[in-house]
């Protein structure tokens, strides 16, 4: 079995050794132009050339959740595309997404800037009750978000394409309940997949409609969000700040208007990194499982977009 790597902004030499490793037997080696055809492939946001001389690719496997960029190429029309299944990101991603609500609710922001300055004073404590938080998105991140959001006690809210059912989390579905889900919520996390049907959704007439007073916490992608929308109703005060990880250009150009805004927190899509070794015996698994003739979890559907 020949497995080829291909991962743009990745230094390949851990990888190579850690899947031979995992996969003793198996082929394991870095994608050059013109190389034979494998078997299965590990990929970050390859180049089209990759897909077009490897035809007969029976996995696709991405070294990431998200598979916007990956289904942006024309892809081999038999090869399964594989995204990561956490191996290591939901909790990552719920201490990112709960430190960022935590700090925004405490304001603890606040009593940076006063004990900077030497001023010992207290804030009036805030009701739980008074900041709803929703959770754009209730798959294998969004879900460990809103449980971990749960167990601080504040009211969640989720938003999902199918009806899921979390504990404790107020479940709202599809288009029609949209509306509806936004208008519960004061403090919102995008956790979708970048999709045609989620591409700009965070924008002037959906973020209106959180609760005065709004955050946002953006970590899924960039374009997910109208960034001048967001700017204006930063300006307009009906939304009180962000938090965002992600950007329509990372990385984030130097002249754009976020890096000056105070009521932006920025972080350079950190939120839940890829992490190799937990990876690696993923995906090794995954082949495995997939030789053996098994189905195996986190196989994207193409036409749903992730
Ligand atoms: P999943 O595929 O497991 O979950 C996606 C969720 O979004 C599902 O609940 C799905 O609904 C819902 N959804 C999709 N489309 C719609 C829609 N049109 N309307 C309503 N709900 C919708 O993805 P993950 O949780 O693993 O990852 C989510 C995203 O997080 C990734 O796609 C990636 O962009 C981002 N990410 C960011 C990272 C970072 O470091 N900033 C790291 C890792 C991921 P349903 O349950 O009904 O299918
Ligand atoms: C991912 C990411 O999709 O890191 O995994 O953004």
């Amino acid at each position: 079995m020949h497995i080829t790597f291909c991962c743009a902004d990745t230094r390949p030499e851990p990888w190579l050794e850690g899947l031979r490793n995992a996969l003793p037997g198996a082929t394991v080696s870095e994608w050059h132009p013109g190389d034979a055809q494998a078997d299965h492939a590990v990929v970050w946001s390859p180049p089209q050339q990759f897909l077009d001389e490897q035809p007969g690719l029976r996995g696709l496997f991405n070294i990431g959740a998200g598979v916007d960029a990956l289904l942006r190429l024309k892809l081999p029309p038999d090869t399964k595309v594989v995204r990561l299944d956490d191996a290591g990101m939901s909790v990552q991603m719920a201490e990112y997404v709960c430190h960022a609500v935590i700090r925004h609710f405490r304001e603890f922001d606040g009593y940076e800037a006063d004990m900077a300055e030497g001023r010992w004073s207290f804030r009036k404590p805030r009701s739980r009750a008074e900041f709803p938080v929703g959770v754009m998105g209730l798959g294998v991140l969004g879900e460990r978000v809103a449980r971990a959001l749960r167990q601080f006690e504040f009211p969640v809210h989720g938003w999902s394409r199918s009806a899921r059912v979390v504990e404790g989390v107020h479940g709202h579905v599809g288009v029609a309940e949209f509306d509806g889900f936004l208008n519960a919520c004061r403090v919102l996390v995008n956790l979708l997949p970048l999709t045609p049907d989620t591409r700009d959704i965070l924008n002037r007439h959906t973020l209106s409609r959180l609760q005065r007073g709004g955050y946002l916490i953006n970590v899924a992608r960039g374009a997910h969000l109208v960034d001048e929308d967001l700017l204006a109703l930063l300006d307009s005060g009906h939304l009180a700040g962000a938090t965002l990880d992600v950007f329509r250009t990372e990385p984030l150009p130097r002249e754009h208007a976020f890096w000056g805004q105070p009521k932006i927190v920025l972080t350079p899509h950190t939120s839940a990194r890829t992490l190799r070794e937990e990876s690696i015996a993923q995906i090794a698994g995954k082949i495995q499982a997939m030789e053996r003739g098994e189905p195996i979890a986190g196989v994207v559907d193409p036409v749903r977009g992730y």
